[in-house]
C-alpha cells in the first residue's frame, strides 16, 4: 500500500468513527471487495442493535427465563436464545448476501433461499444465555465464510464445513456494561461501542492487541478432578504464579477481558466428555480468528484450532485460547503429559 495513502490505514480511523464509515473506508481490505461483505456486516450490526434492546428490557417484558425447549445439544433454550436466533437469521435472510446459516439453536443448515448470496454464516446467537436472569454479560459470536459451491445454487454442507483459516470475517457482540461489537476481516481487530442515543456503533478500541502474557486464567475448576493431568498441572502452575482466577460462565465476556488485559480461557475435555462443550464452527473458530489477528493463540490442546477440518455442524472441541505465551505454556504441560502416559 502506498505509505502516503492513509485513506485505508486503520491509523487514520480516529476513535469516534461510526462502524458504517469504518466499513466503507476499509471495504477494499475485504477479500473479493464488492460491497456484499460490507452489507453483510451492516446486517449483523442491525440485528445486534435489536437484540441489545430486547436483552436490556428482558426483566420487564417477561422474555427472560426458559423457552421450555432444548437445542440439538440437549441444552435448555432460553426465550432470548430463540429471539436472538430469529433476529439474526431474519437480518441475514433479508440482507440477501448469505445463502446459508448454521446456528447453535438450529439442528440443520438454514437455507436462506438467497442462491445468489456468496457467503455463509456460522453463529451462536446468544452465548451464555443462562446468565441473562442474573444480569451477567452475554454475547453473540459469528463467523463468515465465502461459499465454495456455485453461486446461483442452494447452500451445501461443504459451504459450511470449512476450516477456520478460511473465515473472511469473525466477530462477537458483548452485551455488557456497555454493548460492544468486536470484529476482524483479516486486517487486525477493532472494537466498537454502541451509543444507544445515536443508534450507532462507534469505534472505541482501534487495532486491539492481546498482551503476549497475562496473569488471569479462566476455567471451570469445579471440573478439575475430571481434567487431564496436563491441565491439572497447568492449573497448579497458575496458583504457584499467583495468577487471578476469573471465570463468569459467559465465554464472550471472559474472552473479551482476556483480550484487553491478557489471560487465558480454557474449556478442556473431561474424562466423561473428552471434547468438552464448546462448538468449533460458531464459538471456537470465530474467537480464534480474532485472537490470532490480535497476536494471541488458540488450540484444542493438540493443534491450532483454525487448522481443524470440521466434520459435523455442531462439532465440539476442547478449547484453549488467549495470550500466546500462556497458550504455549499449556501446550508444554500437555506435551509432557503425552510423553508420560505414552498416548
Ligand atoms: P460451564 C455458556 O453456556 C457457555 O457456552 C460459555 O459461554 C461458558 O464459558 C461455558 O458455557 C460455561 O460452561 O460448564 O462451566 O457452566
Amino acid at each position: 500500500m502506498n505509505p502516503l495513502d492513509t485513506s485505508k490505514s486503520p491509523f487514520t480511523m480516529t476513535i469516534g468513527t461510526t462502524l458504517d464509515r469504518f466499513i466503507h473506508r476499509h471495504e477494499q481490505e475485504f477479500a473479493y471487495a464488492t460491497g456484499e461483505l460490507s452489507q453483510l456486516l451492516r446486517d449483523i450490526a442491525l440485528a445486534a442493535k435489536i437484540v441489545n434492546r430486547e436483552i436490556s428490557r428482558a426483566g420487564l417484558l417477561d422474555i427472560a427465563g426458559s423457552n421450555g425447549t432444548q437445542n440439538i445439544q440437549g441444552e435448555e433454550q432460553q426465550k432470548l436464545d430463540v429471539m436472538a436466533d430469529i433476529r439474526f437469521t431474519r437480518a441475514l435472510k433479508n440482507g440477501g448476501e448469505v445463502c446459508g446459516v448454521i446456528s447453535e439453536e438450529q439442528d440443520d443448515i438454514i437455507d436462506t433461499g438467497n442462491y445468489q448470496g456468496k457467503y455463509v454464516v456460522a453463529m451462536d446467537p446468544l452465548d451464555g444465555s443462562s446468565n441473562i436472569d442474573v444480569n451477567i454479560s452475554i454475547g453473540t459470536v459469528f463467523s463468515v465464510y465465502r461459499r465454495v459451491s456455485e453461486v446461483g445454487t442452494p447452500v451445501t454442507l461443504e459451504d459450511v464445513l470449512q476450516p477456520g483459516h478460511r473465515q473472511v470475517i469473525a466477530g462477537y457482540i458483548l452485551y455488557g456494561t456497555s454493548t460492544m461489537l468486536v470484529y476482524t476481516s483479516g486486517n487486525g481487530v477493532n472494537g466498537f461501542t454502541y451509543e444507544p442515543s445515536l443508534g450507532e456503533f462507534i469505534l472505541s478500541h482501534p487495532r486491539m492487541q492481546i498482551p503476549t502474557k497475562g496473569s488471569v486464567y479462566s476455567c471451570n475448576e469445579g471440573q478439575v478432578n475430571a481434567y487431564s493431568p496436563g491441565i491439572r498441572e497447568y492449573l497448579n502452575y497458575c496458583k504457584e504464579k499467583n495468577y487471578k482466577a476469573r471465570y463468569i460462565g459467559s465465554m464472550v465476556a471472559d474472552f473479551h477481558r482476556n483480550l484487553l488485559k491478557g489471560g487465558i480461557f480454557m474449556y478442556p475435555g473431561t474424562t466423561d466428555v473428552p471434547n468438552g462443550k464448546l462448538r468449533l464452527m460458531y464459538e471456537c473458530n470465530p474467537l480464534s480468528f480474532i485472537v490470532e489477528q490480535a497476536g494471541g493463540k488458540s488450540t484444542n490442546g493438540l493443534k491450532r484450532v483454525m487448522d481443524i477440518q470440521p466434520e459435523k455442524l455442531h462439532q465440539k472441541i476442547p478449547f484453549i485460547i488467549g495470550s500466546a505465551e500462556m497458550v504455549d505454556k499449556v501446550s508444554e504441560f500437555l506435551a509432557e503429559e503425552t510423553v508420560k502416559i505414552g498416548k
